[in-house]
């Protein structure tokens, strides 16, 4: 059975029913996705994009390598990266960029973007899910900086998160780097707006997981009947995203039949968020030396740096 209606089917047979977050991202969920990033209330990207103009030098100054393999895992386009790398190209004699990408398609993007900007940078894609294609850099020598930007750690739930950490210190030596972007607990109300946006473009957003269930596995969500709402728990920092159906009714997908009571939920995503002190513990627990907080001016986001 295709992994995308094995994953709905489990999903929404579940006490509480859920979609797995990674389905967003199909053609129009993506394009969503960049409206979304564009929102002023979704203030994550400019953050993260004031600590990278900011902060690149810093982050250089703690990294004492001349020649390096800059791995990006999720890297998608790779626009937001590039002033950074030419800094890194710079500074550091040797530079091999690695972006890492579950899509083949955005990798030649990426890689056109950079070196339009780079032209003598060395760039190796790899595509395919970063879990399996690590493989491919055994051989590789080279001191190591590893990226995953954008608060995609925000996505694991703590103990995944935890899980990806000591995934990422097992592709490091002793001495090499790993750079997060992370969301910061903040505010809980502007926490609570970023995820409930006034266009309703995340709505928009939940809601094209059953338009894509419709299109492509043969499901007959009547879209109309399901709303969207965001809540943060600031206690544990998990923004939670759900739809909920506005009747009792059932849906088919293939030959699989679920039955929603009015009002019942389907959990679509986790968000959380951290602060510096869970984010230093976590980085001890799964192995790294000591970490270093890169913060823009309103302390929404940091660009977190682990040594191993
Ligand atoms: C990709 N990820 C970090 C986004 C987030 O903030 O969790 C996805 C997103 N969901 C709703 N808005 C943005």
């Amino acid at each position: 059975m295709d992994r995308f209606l094995r994953d709905v089917i489990d999903g929404l047979s579940s006490e509480q029913k859920t979609i797995p977050s990674m389905y967003f991202y199909d053609e129009s969920g993506s394009k969503i996705f960049q409206e979304i990033m564009g929102l002023e209330e979704y203030y994550l990207p400019a953050c993260e994009v004031e600590i990278l103009n900011n902060s690149a030098e810093s982050i250089l100054e703690q990294i004492p390598f001349d020649s390096i393999d800059i791995i990006e895992l999720g890297a998608g386009d790779g626009s937001k990266m590039i002033s950074f790398l030419e800094l890194f190209h710079k500074k550091i004699e040797s530079v091999t960029y690695i972006p890492m990408d579950i899509s083949p398609e955005i990798l030649e993007v990426n890689k056109s973007t950079i070196l339009r900007q780079i032209p003598d940078i060395k760039i190796i894609t790899i595509s395919g899910d970063y879990t399996l294609t690590t493989g491919q850099l055994v051989e590789r020598e080279n001191p190591r900086l590893i990226l995953f930007m954008g608060s995609n750690i925000g996505n694991y739930s703590g103990e995944k998160a935890k899980e990806f950490m000591r995934f990422v210190n097992d592709m490091m030596k002793v001495g090499d780097y790993f750079l997060m972007g992370v969301d910061l607990k903040k505010n809980p109300h502007i926490i609570r707006k970023a995820y409930n946006d006034s266009k309703g473009v995340t709505k928009r957003f939940n809601l094209n997981l059953l338009e894509r269930i419709n299109r492509e596995l043969k499901g007959d969500f009547d879209i109309d009947s399901f709303g969207h709402y965001g809540t943060y728990n600031p206690i544990n920092g998990e923004a939670l995203s759900f739809l909920f159906s506005e009747n009792n009714q059932q849906v088919t997908i293939g030959n699989h039949v679920f039955k929603f009571e009015k009002y019942e939920t389907i959990r679509t995503e986790i968000s959380r968020k951290y602060s510096l002190k869970e984010l230093d513990s976590i980085g001890k627990e799964t192995g790294f030396e000591w970490d270093k907080h890169f913060l823009d001016s309103k302390e929404y986001f940091s660009l977190s740096l682990f040594r191993k």
